[in-house]
């Protein structure tokens, strides 16, 4: 049935991805990558992991060593719209990608800024592109300020961020929120779908033994730097947060986009708080019913975690078995 959902939706689905790399950007953009059902446009970059200029450079080596030669890596924003940056590099480095041994791009970032690439992309392919956001809302939140209008002409947009039931920086709030809640609740509040892929969903998207063990057997040079990201990621999760196998979010905003069936949504009015003392960057989600003129996003509330790993892997597999070019033209089934 997903298999069918898949192949049959016709042509990829276009998408910017816009993150912040961070070890589970890395696997976002892998499987945005090697997936058919997608056409990976661009990679747009923000700060929040780490520096911008880091996380473009991450980036860089995610592109590079997928084979994306073609695929524009651009530049975004160095820092939230009127806070202090800051990084999460207790889980992701000094590097934002440490772990495995360092690689040197040869893919270098495209001229321009992503705010504007984002709102160029978007307003001249109206209602074909889906951005899915896995790192603070700063780009985003510019480009709606930049062109208003990206929000009729986009066709959705699939964030990682925020939760409903608990965060992970503070009690109450989710990093990529916690870090920009002024940007978040700019793309919270506009008129565009919505889909919110917060710690709730994304805390069942846990990477174990079978995962790892899947990565060696495929053994391939991204699977294997795959590996020591998924290690390091492990040990920081298990220092840092005591949890036992690492979350790994960013992919589940991608693995909507591909399949959605493997994900239980709910509708829900969300509203982001901007000045708690407590409570600044909670995503406060409200599942009652719909009221007129309040506005509802989808929330992710449950995985088939199974399926999803299934997806990202065959993804990872695939990209490290052809090259870029052949990636988007490769129609053997997914979930094969
Ligand atoms: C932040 C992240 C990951 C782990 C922690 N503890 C903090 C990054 C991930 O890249 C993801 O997009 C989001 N922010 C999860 O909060
Ligand atoms: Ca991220």
């Amino acid at each position: 049935m997903r298999h069918v959902q898949q192949l049959g939706a016709g042509h990829p689905r276009k998408i910017i991805l816009d993150c912040d790399p961070g070890h589970d950007d890395a696997v976002a953009i892998a499987l945005a990558a090697g997936s058919p059902a997608i056409e990976l446009l661009s990679v747009t970059t923000v700060a929040g992991n780490q520096t911008v200029e880091k996380t473009t450079r991450n980036a860089c080596v995610m592109c590079t060593l997928l084979g994306l030669s073609n695929t524009p890596v651009v530049a975004g924003c160095s820092g939230p719209l009127v806070r202090a940056l800051r990084t999460a590099s207790e889980f992701s480095g000094a590097s934002g990608l440490d772990g495995p041994p360092p690689v040197e791009p040869t893919v270098v970032p495209a001229a321009g800024h992503a705010v504007d690439w984002i709102v160029d992309s978007v307003m001249a392919d109206p209602g074909e592109i889906t951005l899915v956001a896995t790192g603070p809302l700063t780009n985003v939140a510019m480009a709606l300020r930049k062109e208003p209008a990206i929000a009729q002409a986009v066709r959705e947009v699939v964030i990682m961020g925020g939760a409903y039931s608990r965060g992970n920086v503070t009690p109450a709030a989710e990093f990529n929120i916690y870090v920009d809640p002024e940007a978040a609740r700019a793309v919270f509040e506009a008129p565009w779908r919505l889909t919110m892929m917060g710690l709730d969903l994304t805390h069942q998207a846990t990477f174990g033994c079978d995962e790892e063990r899947r990565l060696e057997e495929i053994g391939s040079p991204i699977a294997r730097f795959m590996i020591e990201l998924m290690r390091y990621f492990r040990d920081a999760y298990r220092a840092a947060a005591g949890l036992e196998d690492p979350p790994v979010h960013d992919p589940c905003a991608v693995a909507y986009v591909i399949d959605p069936t493997l994900f239980e949504v709910a509708s829900a009015h969300v509203e982001v708080e901007t000045s708690g003392t407590w409570t600044s960057g909670m995503t406060v989600t409200d599942f009652g019913p719909a009221r007129p003129g309040v506005r509802r996003v989808d929330v992710g509330i449950k995985l088939d975690r199974e399926g999803f790993w299934e997806l990202v892997l065959s993804a990872v597999e695939r990209a490290g078995r052809s090259k870029a070019g052949s990636l988007g033209s490769n129609h053997s089934p997914a979930r094969a």
